[in-house]
């Protein structure tokens, strides 16, 4: 194992978020001073429920709600409710979606191939209704003990849920990963329990979204055979455009039943797995090409409001990436962790070489993946 130690806070030293000493050394950086934020970050704290909440009503995450549709007041008097799964071939927008559809980030999202790593469930509530959408990771063609998880995941996700929110993507011709999707979609599943959303219409033309839902169409059919109608929804999970439909869509075939989750709560992901997924997504949004796979993080320490996270890399070329020229690239990924944390946060952010992480499944399993 090798080390190299940095933290990012930002407060007292606004315009550079902290010292440089040396390199390979510490690099501080805090939000604040510390004490004088204990009040409220106490108060985020929520009784024990940690710095992050995913209650909606103390929505700490940091980044601005995504803006879903109003679904109405929700009741307390429920007759529906059920999981939703959403899968998809990575990178087509299905963590995206699932924030839009709740309304909420719970699930980190990048550009980078298979950023979700686990099922992650997020609760829209409704009037009489409650549809707990799981982001799954995106379905693939294994080269790691991790891959096979991560499909594995999706497998099980798959199983026993209620409704399917297929996804593909409308910039992206529907290849085999696609048909894949589809027919683990909707194998043993009646057609009505399945619906295909075509993403990214933002970024398509009227005739590549059209293209896009006629293909998607004629897989499943190939599939399930002719004579079944598909629900096809062109949506915008970054604009929100045709997100409502299909959200009505899910709450329409839900089956009675009671409400899993609160009213307040809008995902059941625990707070020390979530400041760790915070970490990875920006140094995914920081870093390009093949380190996202390398990457694995983890809350090594955490007394509120401070945090210490490792960031596992396989190779030491791959720590000095993380780290960047004088630690920028660390810098930049603990202010914009900070930003997304309750006022006073010290995050500090730690970087070790573990080789081979990936294709070792208690390594796998340690990270929470
Ligand atoms: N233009 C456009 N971009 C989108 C849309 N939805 C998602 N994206 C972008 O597509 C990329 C992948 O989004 P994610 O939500 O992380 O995709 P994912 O399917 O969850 O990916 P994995 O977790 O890796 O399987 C990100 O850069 C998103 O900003 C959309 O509706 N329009
Ligand atoms: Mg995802």
């Amino acid at each position: 194992m090798d080390d190299g130690q940095f933290a990012a806070h930002g407060g007292q030293v606004p315009d550079h978020g902290g010292q440089v000493p040396d390199h390979g050394g510490q690099v501080a950086a805090h939000g604040g001073q510390v004490p004088d934020h204990e009040e409220e970050a106490a108060a985020a704290g929520g009784g024990g429920r940690g710095p992050l909440s995913h209650r909606a009503s103390t929505v700490a995450v940091g980044e601005p709600e995504v803006g879903a549709f109003d679904p109405g007041e929700a009741g307390d008097e429920l007759g529906r409710s059920g999981f939703a799964s959403v899968v998809g071939r990575p990178n087509v927008g299905k963590s995206t979606l699932v924030n839009r559809l709740v309304g909420v980030k719970v699930s980190i999202t990048s550009p980078r191939p298979n950023t979700t790593r686990r099922p992650t469930r997020g609760v829209l509530h409704a009037p009489g209704a409650q549809a707990v959408f799981v982001d799954t990771p995106g379905l693939h063609r294994p080269k790691t003990a991790l891959g096979r998880r991560l499909n594995d995941h999706v497998a099980g996700a798959l199983a026993d849920v209620d409704v399917v929110v297929a996804v593909v993507d409308a910039t992206a011709a529907i290849g085999p990963g696609d048909r894949l999707v589809l027919q683990r979609a909707v194998a043993g599943r009646p057609a009505h329990q399945v619906l295909v959303a075509v993403n990214k219409v933002d970024a398509a033309t009227p005739a590549q979204v059209l293209h896009q839902l006629s293909g998607a169409e004629a897989v499943v059919r190939q599939v399930l055979g002719a004579e079944h109608e598909v629900e096809l929804f062109p949506v915008s999970a970054a604009t929100g455009l045709g997100v409502e439909p299909l959200a009505r869509a899910v709450l329409d075939r839900l089956p009675e039943g009671p409400a899993y989750f609160p009213n307040d709560m809008v995902s059941d992901t625990d707070a020390t797995f979530w400041l760790a997924e915070l970490v990875r997504e920006q140094l995914l949004r920081a870093t390009h090409d093949e380190l996202p796979h390398a990457i694995a993080c983890r809350v090594v320490e955490q007394q509120w409001p401070r945090v210490r996270i490792e960031i596992v890399v396989e190779r030491p070329s791959q720590r000095a990436i993380v780290i960047g020229h004088e630690g920028s690239v660390l810098k930049k990924v603990g202010t914009a962790v900070r930003a997304q944390l309750p006022p006073g946060a010290y995050v500090e952010l730690h970087v070790v070489v573990d080789a081979h992480w990936q294709q070792r499944p208690d390594a796998i399993e340690g990270f929470g993946y």
